[in-house]
C-alpha cells in the first residue's frame, strides 16, 4: 500500500511546557483540525515541528516516542531558526504580503536565510523517511522552497503542494524580492494546489510573467517536465459538526449558555486573534448597527471569540489593545445595566463549547479582510441541523465562492455590515432553511475527507501524465536506431517544422532567422540523393524564400496554403478565395486597438493576429475573446481560426499542414518517413503519416506523435547525428 507523507509546519500534535513538564496536546488551525481525522484513516506519516526547541526534544525520548506512536514525526529545529524562519519570514513576509498587506511585509536577508536553512532542515528529515512510493503532500506557505529541495534529493518522488492561504495576484506577488526562488520552489511539485481558482490563476500567472515558462490550461511546461496546478476548495469534517448538537455535553453547554443570553438573539464571530480577520472593523460596523437600529438594543448580543495567535510578534500585540479598546468603548457606549451588546472571550474554547456557540448562534459574523478558504463559515452552517442560522460572510474568503447562499458583504463597508446585519436578524425562518440547505449539501458532498481524496488522486494522474510523457521520449538508443535506419534507406523523406522545432520559439524575428550552422545542417541532410527535405512552416511564402530559397529542399508556406517543390515555383494547393478577409480585418483591427503591442499579419490566405508584444495575460485573455468572437462571425465562411503560440490565425478550412505533406508522402515508396514538429498545427502532418514513419514532437504535452524530445537543440542534434555527426 502506499503511504501519505504529510509535511507541514506543525503536527497536529503540539510539545507545551507547563510547569517545567512537557505536555502533548493537539494543535490549533485550520489545517490540523481539518486533516488529522482523515490522516488518521489513511496509512500515512505526519512530519512537521512539534512546537518545542531541539534541545529540549532530545531529552524528552518518552514525548518523542508518543509522538511516533502516533505516526508523527517531528522535525527539530532551533530556538534562533524559529524566530527568524516562523515569527520572521512567515508570518512578517509572507503572511502580511499574500493577504494583501504589503505596508505590513518586512523584507530581511535574514529571515529569507533562515526559512532557507528550515526547509532545507525538513528537506532531509523528509528525504530520510521516504520510500521510494511515497506520495509526498506538502502543506502551506512555510514550505515553499521543499518542493524543489526534495526534487533534488529524490527525482523521482511523487511530490504535491497545497497553499492554504491566498496567492496573490501579480502585483502584490512581484514585490517579493525572493519571488523567482519561492515559484522554482513550488514547481518542485508535480501538483500545486489552492483553495480557489483566483488564487491558481494568480499563481499560474506569476510562473509565466517571471519564468517565463508555457502555461495552458492548468499545466506548465517547466525546464524538464510537466507540473499541474488547481483549485481544491477545502472541506470540513461535515459529520462532526452536523452531529454536534446532538451530543448531550454539547446540549449541556448550551443550555448553560441559554440561561445566561436570556431572550437575546445571538450573533457570533470565531477567529484566530489576526489583522486579517477584519475584527477592529467588524466591531465598529457592530456599533454602526446600534447606532441606526436601537429596536436591537438589549435583544441581541454579540459574542466574539478571539483565539489567541502569534502572541510573541509585534503587530499582533498591537491588534489585541486596538480589539480590548473598542470592545470597551463599545460595551461603554451602548450597554446598559444588565446588558453587555459585546462578550469578548478571548481563550481557545474545547470542541464542545464551541460547537455549543455554534448551535445557538442566530447570525454568524464571518468578515475578514482576505482569508484563504475560513472554514468558521462552513463549520457554523454544518452544525445547524435544523436549517435555522443565518450566516454572513466577506467576499474576500475564499469560501465566499462555495456559500453564494450567504449574505455576502464587504468587509470594509460598516453601513453593509450594519444592514446585512439587520437583515440576517429579522430573515424568515423559511429562507433561512431554504438558503442553509443548499449551503449544507454541497459541504456534506465536499467535505474534508473528499477534498483530500481529490488533491491525491489528480496527483496521482499528473504523475502518470509525466510518466507516459517520459515513455514517449525518444531515448538515446532510440536516436541511434533512427539515425541507422536512416543512413541504410533507398528513400528517405523528412518533413520539418521550422519555429519552436529547429528553432526556439522567439518572439523576435530577428532572433528567428536560421542561423549558418542550421543551414549548413539542412544542406548537408539535402546532398544525399536518396533524402527529400520539406520545411512545413507557417509563415509567409516570401519568408521562407529569402531564408531556405537557396537550398535544395521542399517549401511548404501558411500551413499549407503554399507549396514549392524542389527546383520549382510557389503554387496553391487549389484555387482558395481571400474575399472574406474584408469581413474578419476589422474584427482584428478593433483587437489590436484594445491590446497594446498587438498587431495583424497578413499572408495571402490568411489574416494572423499577433500578441507576443503585448501584456502575456491582457493578450491570453484577449486571444480567448477574439476567439469566441470569431467563431460566430466565421460559422458561414468557411473558415477556420488557429491558436499557435502568442496567435491566432484566420484561414480556409481546407488548409493544413498534413494536406500539404500528403502530397510528398504519396508521392513515392519512401522507406524512411521522419515528421518533427513542435505545436498543434503540426498534428495534421503526424495523423498524416504512414504508421511506420518516425514522429516526434518537440517539448510536452498531448500529441499523436510516436515519440517526443525536449527541446530544438535536441531536435537539431538528431538531425546532425543522423548525417553521421555527433550529437
Ligand atoms: C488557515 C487559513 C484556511 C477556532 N477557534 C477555536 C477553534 N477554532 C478552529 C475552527 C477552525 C479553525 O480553528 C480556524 O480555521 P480558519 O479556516 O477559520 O482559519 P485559519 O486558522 O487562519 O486557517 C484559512 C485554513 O487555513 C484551512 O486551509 O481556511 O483561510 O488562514 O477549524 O473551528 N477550535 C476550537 N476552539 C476554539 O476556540 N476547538
Amino acid at each position: 500500500m502506499q503511504r501519505l507523507l504529510i509535511v507541514s509546519n506543525r503536527l497536529p500534535l503540539t510539545i507545551q511546557e507547563r510547569k517545567g513538564d512537557l505536555h502533548v496536546e493537539l494543535s490549533v488551525g485550520g489545517l490540523a483540525t481539518g486533516l488529522s481525522s482523515w490522516y488518521k484513516s489513511c496509512h500515512s506519516i505526519w512530519i512537521g515541528w512539534a512546537g518545542i526547541g531541539r534541545k529540549k526534544i532530545k531529552e524528552e525520548t518518552d514525548i518523542v516516542a508518543r509522538l511516533l506512536s502516533e505516526n508523527c514525526y517531528p522535525v527539530s529545529l532551533s530556538q534562533y531558526n524559529v524566530e527568524a524562519y516562523y515569527h520572521g519570514f512567515c508570518n512578517r513576509t509572507i503572511w502580511p504580503l499574500f493577504h494583501y498587506f504589503p505596508l505590513y511585509a518586512e523584507y530581511s536577508e535574514d529571515f529569507w536565510q533562515a526559512y532557507e536553512r528550515v526547509n532545507t532542515a525538513f528537506a532531509n528529515v523528509v528525504a530520510e523517511v521516504a520510500k521510494p512510493n511515497d506520495i509526498i503532500w506538502i502543506h502551506d506557505y512555510h514550505l515553499m522552497l521543499l518542493p524543489k529541495l526534495l526534487r533534488e534529493r529524490l527525482p523521482k518522488a511523487t511530490v504535491g503542494f497545497f497553499l492554504h492561504i491566498p496567492f496573490p495576484s501579480f502585483e502584490i506577488f512581484r514585490l517579493l524580492p525572493w519571488r523567482k526562488q519561492i515559484l522554482e520552489g513550488l514547481l518542485g511539485a508535480d501538483l500545486v494546489g489552492f483553495h480557489t481558482y483566483d488564487y491558481t490563476g494568480h499563481f499560474l500567472d506569476s510562473v509565466h510573467r517571471l519564468l517565463g515558462y508555457e502555461v495552458a490550461m492548468g499545466q506548465i511546461t517547466a525546464a524538464d517536465r510537466v507540473v499541474r496546478s488547481d483549485a481544491f476548495p477545502m472541506g470540513i469534517n461535515y459529520e462532526q459538526f452536523s452531529s454536534a448538537a446532538q451530543d448531550p455535553k454539547v446540549q449541556k453547554e448550551r443550555k448553560r449558555f441559554h440561561k445566561k443570553l436570556g431572550d437575546c438573539q445571538v450573533i457570533l464571530s470565531v477567529d484566530r486573534l489576526d489583522y486579517t480577520k477584519g475584527i477592529p472593523q467588524r466591531l465598529r460596523a457592530f456599533s454602526v448597527f446600534l447606532n441606526r437600529n436601537p429596536k436591537f438594543k438589549r435583544k441581541v448580543i454579540f459574542i466574539l471569540l478571539v483565539v489567541p495567535s502569534r502572541t510573541g510578534v509585534e503587530r499582533y500585540m498591537q491588534l489585541k489593545k486596538q480589539v480590548d479598546g473598542l470592545v470597551g468603548e463599545i460595551n461603554g457606549k451602548h450597554g446598559t445595566i444588565g446588558w453587555m451588546p459585546v462578550w469578548y472571550l478571548y481563550r481557545f474554547l474545547p470542541f464542545h463549547s464551541l460547537a455549543a456557540l455554534y448551535s445557538l448562534a442566530d447570525v454568524a459574523l464571518v468578515t475578514p479582510l482576505r482569508d484563504g478558504m475560513n472554514l468558521v463559515a462552513k463549520e457554523y452552517t454544518a452544525t445547524k441541523t435544523d436549517g435555522k442560522g443565518v450566516l454572513i460572510l466577506s467576499e474576500t474568503a475564499g469560501s465566499a465562492q462555495e456559500l453564494g447562499e450567504a449574505i455576502i458583504i464587504n468587509a470594509n463597508n460598516q453601513e453593509e455590515i450594519a444592514q446585512a446585519l439587520a437583515k440576517a436578524l429579522e430573515m424568515p425562518e423559511q429562507e433561512q432553511i431554504e438558503r442553509n440547505r443548499i449551503m449544507q449539501k454541497r459541504l456534506r458532498r465536499y467535505n474534508v475527507v473528499r477534498w483530500a481524496n481529490e488533491f491525491v488522486d489528480k496527483l496521482l494522474s499528473t504523475k502518470k501524465l509525466q510518466r507516459e510523457m517520459e515513455e514517449k521520449a525518444l531515448t538515446y538508443e532510440m536516436q541511434r536506431k533512427l539515425a541507422s535506419d536512416f543512413q541504410e534507406s533507398d528513400k528517405a523523406l523528412l518533413l520539418l517544422d521550422y519555429d519552436g522545432t529547429l528553432v526556439p520559439f522567439s518572439p523576435k524575428p530577428a532572433e528567428a532567422m536560421p542561423g549558418a550552422k542550421l543551414l549548413r545542417l539542412l544542406e548537408r541532410l539535402t546532398k544525399n540523393p536518396r533524402t527529400e527535405v520539406v520545411l512545413i512552416s507557417g509563415r509567409d511564402k516570401d519568408t521562407l524564400e529569402k531564408w531556405f530559397g537557396g537550398l535544395n529542399v521542399g517549401l511548404v508556406a501558411e500551413h499549407g496554403a503554399w507549396i514549392k517543390e524542389k527546383g520549382g515555383g510557389w503554387e496553391t494547393i487549389e484555387t482558395l478565395t481571400s474575399e472574406w478577409k474584408e469581413e474578419v480585418y476589422p474584427i482584428l483591427e478593433s483587437w489590436v486597438d484594445r491590446t497594446p503591442g498587438s498587431f495583424i499579419e497578413e499572408k495571402e490566405f490568411s489574416l494572423v493576429w499577433h500578441y507576443r508584444k503585448a501584456d502575456p495575460s491582457l493578450g491570453e485573455l484577449r486571444a480567448r475573446e477574439l476567439i469566441n468572437n470569431l467563431s460566430n462571425t466565421i460559422a458561414n465562411l468557411n473558415l477556420q481560426v488557429l491558436e499557435g503560440s502568442k496567435v491566432v490565425e484566420v484561414k480556409n478550412t481546407d488548409i493544413n499542414k498534413g494536406r500539404a505533406a500528403l502530397i510528398w508522402i504519396s508521392r513515392e515508396k519512401w522507406d524512411f518517413v521522419l515528421a518533427i514538429g513542435d505545436d498543434w498545427t503540426d498534428e495534421d502532418t503526424f495523423k498524416a503519416l504512414p504508421s511506420t514513419a518516425w514522429s516526434i514532437k518537440v517539448g510536452f504535452g498531448a500529441s499523436a506523435a510516436r515519440f517526443s524530445l525536449s527541446s530544438p537543440s535536441k531536435a537539431t542534434s538528431l538531425l546532425r547525428k543522423m548525417v553521421g555527426g555527433k550529437m
